[in-house]
């Protein structure tokens, strides 16, 4: 190969100590790219992250004073979205004034994932002081999630009044009510529930926001599962009377769960799930009839808490990154992954269910839920975790635009992604999720200007590296296929001339 070179000794130590080029053996591909039938650009704030309104509560996390969790934030996206809510939500109330006494709540049962029926989380204007702050600080925005299972109209709109007022800017839109598909197990009567009696529910709720805030913004259903709900909603909006100002849909995902599910594997993990594709075109197509954005606001590997040695070690990071721009490239306008940190959010998730047995005791103190992706450790610091850097992965191509790939991959379990960069340059993202074998892409162009990497010593270590292999423009005369390695279980950014 004959290259062009900015600095001959770089490049000569850089091709001689990393595996680039084609490896001996490899399966190789050809990768075409369409870039005359643009996909879609990922929007800057793509990137988001989901907490449960019990964080809210707790007057040491959002706030200026946090700075290593304010650090951890914009390590991640320096303009994500925080999303607030979780079922949490449901069992939280807003204490407008000091010594207000909490309402009467409707009574509820406890039922397994959900906050024990008894527990209560506050929400005062305090926190939201603060939360504004601590935004300010990560250049982070909101979504913030009220209550609709069990708080009164007027006091979601007292809150919502005051968050609108204090969070200015800040705040996207509002969400009423957490996983409302599931509502018949808890907080509604399961024979009447439904996409109707929702709607109906929630247009209680949010006109009572707009007659105290006329400029409130919503996002709506939030379900956890049953994404048709979104397709249904926009048949039925068209009819309803005096909108409240629609501006996002959305869904939750989770890829498994409870810990207990045999479909909890790591190999189950890496391979496509269908369930997450269906779940996308329903999303797009519900879109697309409202003329809205749509957004994954809540999800990740494993419902309940997430399972040691599965949602926290790298194959979760190989897996975000994938999950990440699978979505970007079906539209959506960002994902926002769930965690937090500390023993309340394990213990919000309420009971175990038969058959959970094998899962850790979550009575005993927790550090943290297993699949969020920032720990905080009970010393109080807080870290990264593998799924964390999978999401950067992606992140790196915010504000990007997605163009069709055409890739013939074989037996290797890879995913291939194009984008056009803002600056015009071309990027690869590769993500070879085979555990054993490694792939040599060929991409057609001049040369390579970057390549970033995403790599850990296995898929079950409990770690992850964002790394970068090579910062020396290398570039021909005239374009011809460069073969780039990407070693099994991990992924690269290749960024083109
Ligand atoms: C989701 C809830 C969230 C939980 C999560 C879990 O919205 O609050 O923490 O499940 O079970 O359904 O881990």
């Amino acid at each position: 190969r004959r290259f062009l070179r900015t600095s001959a000794a770089t490049l000569a130590a850089t091709s001689l100590s990393h595996p680039i080029f084609a490896q001996a053996g490899e399966p190789a591909v050809a990768v075409s790219i369409d870039a005359k039938h643009p996909i879609h650009t990922i929007p800057l704030n793509f990137i988001g992250l989901s907490y449960e309104r019990q964080q809210l509560s707790k007057p040491e996390v959002f706030t200026a004073a946090n700075k290593n969790l304010i650090a951890e934030f914009k390590a991640l996206s320096p303009h994500g979205v925080l999303r607030l809510g979780g079922n949490t939500g449901e069992f939280s109330w807003w204490q407008a004034k000091p010594g207000t006494k909490p309402p009467e709540r409707p009574h509820t049962e406890t039922v397994a994932g959900e906050p024990n029926a008894n527990l209560s989380y506050v929400i005062s204007p305090e926190r939201v002081r603060n939360l504004a702050v601590f935004l300010k600080a990560t250049g982070w925005t909101c979504i913030y999630g009220l209550n609709l299972g069990t708080a009164r109209p007027e006091d979601n709109a007292d809150e919502a009044a005051f968050v609108i007022k204090t969070l200015g800017d800040r705040l996207e839109y509002l969400q009423v009510g957490n996983e409302v598909d599931i509502f018949g197990r808890h907080l509604r009567d399961s024979k009447t529930w439904g996409v109707e009696a929702y709607l109906k529910d929630w247009l209680t709720h949010a006109n009572a926001i707009r007659a105290k805030a006329p400029s409130a913004k919503f996002g709506i259903p939030d379900v956890a599962s049953d994404v048709t709900w979104l397709p249904k909603i926009a048949a039925l909006w068209p009819a309803v009377e005096n909108k409240p100002q629609l501006v996002s849909l959305s869904h939750h995902y989770y890829f498994t769960g409870p810990p207990s599910n045999p479909k909890a594997t790591i190999e189950r993990l890496l391979t496509t799930d269908p369930a997450a594709i269906s779940k996308a075109k329903l999303a797009r197509e519900a879109g697309e009839a409202l003329k809205l954005p749509y957004r994954m606001t809540e999800g990740n590997t494993c419902y309940r808490g997430g399972k040691p040695g599965f949602s926290d070690v790298f194959a979760a990071s190989l897996w975000a990154a994938d999950y990440l721009l699978t979505l970007a490239s079906y539209g959506y306008s960002g994902v926002n992954l769930h965690g937090g940190g500390g023993k309340e959010v394990a213990d919000s998730l309420g009971g175990t269910l038969p058959g959970e047995e094998l899962m850790p005791d979550r009575t005993v103190p927790h550090p943290r839920p297993f699949y969020t992706p920032i720990n905080e450790e009970p010393n109080g610091r807080y870290t990264a975790e593998p799924v964390n850097f999978g999401m950067r992965f992606a992140g790196m191509l915010a504000g990007a635009t997605l163009l069709p790939v055409k890739a013939e991959t074989g037996n290797v379990n890879v995913s291939i992604y194009a984008a056009k960069l803002p600056d015009g340059k071309l990027a690869v993202a590769v993500i070879n999720k085979d555990a054993k074998q490694s792939i040599t892409v060929d991409v057609t162009s001049k040369g390579i200007t970057d390549i970033r990497t995403l790599t850990a010593p296995s898929l079950e270590a409990h770690e992850a590296k964002l790394g970068s292999e090579m910062h020396t423009m290398m570039i021909r005369e005239t374009p011809g296929p460069i073969p780039v390695s990407v070693p099994a279980a991990s992924a690269k950014l290749v960024t083109f001339v």
